[in-house]
């Protein structure tokens, strides 16, 4: 039985990892960090079958320990700082999570299992203010966020372990991916969940950040099966992982507000306190200042040709099905509670 060892695991992408290594036959180790209160709500279901090890990547004698005891066949290390606000306000947490941690882990795969497969979860904010379009696997990284920043030296330290020590590594540079169980900080989930309560009457209005910037969504769960794929190939290479169509933030507020089959209207004059448009009785939105970034990534659209040629990937969910099954998973959920 092969085993794996997922970093991030109580993450959105480690839970549905977790799902299909144990689909796969897997015994599948999750680090975990320590917490004062438990936080395994995306792990709860498969918890009898997953072995949880305490780590942290901002601790070397934690990682040694468990490469060492579980001596896993396959690293996936999907753990971050990964939200890019955050990165601005702890910039040196975030490089030392992201940035260095990935040294860590590596050095511990170096030291105790070096026949360990790699993954490193890198990202398409190294991209930033693009260089080309639509990004590739040769694109010149230009990242805009100190998390960028922290992404591109792991892709970097990721390759040079490769290059220096021969260490079966693979870096593959996903595009964002999104689910229900996406953390409620991030666009689209902050987006599904609101229109969820404006539906319900839980709530009456969406204050949001920049509507312009454009991204290449896609859903978390095909994104996986592509970092399982790269760990089984005969060669370690680095994939772009996207759908290659992009969508602006004011078009996800448009579509979640049409699969809740609410209409909109956004800021102008007339709109009263509760956020409500007085002539129309529309639900408004509007934007607030605090959400808008220090630096801004505007496009991304990535290239997946590469991971589809190679690793016979392609993503699955279209962008409209991804956005109605958030608001919908949402809608369930509020009205369960
Ligand atoms: P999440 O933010 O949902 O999960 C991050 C995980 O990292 C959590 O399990 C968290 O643990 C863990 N973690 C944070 N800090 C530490 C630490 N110091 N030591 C150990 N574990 C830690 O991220 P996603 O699942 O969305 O993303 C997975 C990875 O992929 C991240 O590296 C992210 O940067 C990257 N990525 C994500 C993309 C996306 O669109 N989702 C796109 C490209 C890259 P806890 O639950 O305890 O907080
Ligand atoms: P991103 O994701 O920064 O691309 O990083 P996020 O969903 O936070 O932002 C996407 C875009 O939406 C704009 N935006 C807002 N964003 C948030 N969070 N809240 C708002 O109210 C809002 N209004 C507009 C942002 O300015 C931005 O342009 C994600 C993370 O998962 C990273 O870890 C990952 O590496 C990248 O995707 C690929």
């Amino acid at each position: 039985m092969k085993k794996a060892l997922i970093s991030g695991m109580t993450g959105q992408d480690g839970s549905y990892l977790a799902e299909l290594l144990l689909s796969k036959g897997y015994q599948v180790f999750g680090m975990v960090r320590r917490s004062s209160t438990l936080n395994d709500d995306r792990i709860r279901h498969i918890k009898d079958r997953v072995v949880c090890v305490q780590g942290d990547l901002t601790d070397q004698s934690s990682l040694d320990e468990a490469i060492r005891v579980v001596k896993p066949d396959e690293v996936y290390n999907l753990a971050a700082q990964s939200f890019v606000p955050v990165s601005w306000n702890q910039p040196g947490l975030t490089g030392d999570v992201t940035g260095i941690g990935v040294t860590r882990i590596l050095e511990a795969i170096r030291k105790h299992k070096p026949d360990t497969k790699f993954y490193q979860a890198s990202s398409s904010e190294m991209f930033g203010k693009v260089q080309e379009t639509p990004q590739t696997e040769k694109t010149p990284f230009y990242p805009r966020s100190p998390y960028g920043v922290a992404k591109v030296y792991g892709h970097w330290i990721t390759v040079n372990y490769r290059e220096s020590y021969n260490v079966f590594a693979c870096s593959g540079i996903l595009f964002n991916h999104e689910s229900p169980r996406r953390g409620l900080e991030f666009v689209t989930r902050k987006v599904s969940h609101t229109v969820a309560k404006i539906k319900l009457g839980l709530a009456q209005e969406l204050r949001m950040g920049n509507l312009d910037s454009q991204r290449d969504w896609g859903f978390a769960g095909d994104y996986v099966e592509a970092m399982w794929l790269m760990l089984q190939q005969p060669k370690p290479d680095d994939f772009v992982v996207a759908t290659g169509k992009t969508y602006s933030v004011r078009r996800l507020v448009e579509e979640a507000f049409s699969a809740a089959e609410i209409s909109l209207m956004w800021e102008g004059k007339g709109v009263d306190e509760k956020g409500i448009d007085k002539r129309s009785g529309k639900t408004v939105v509007s934007i607030d200042p605090t959400f808008l970034r220090p630096a801004e990534v505007d496009l991304l659209i990535g290239d997946p040709s590469k991971a589809k040629r190679d690793l016979g990937w392609t993503p699955r969910m279209s962008f409209s099905d991804l956005v109605s099954c958030m608001v919908h998973e949402d809608m369930a959920r509020l009205k369960s509670k």
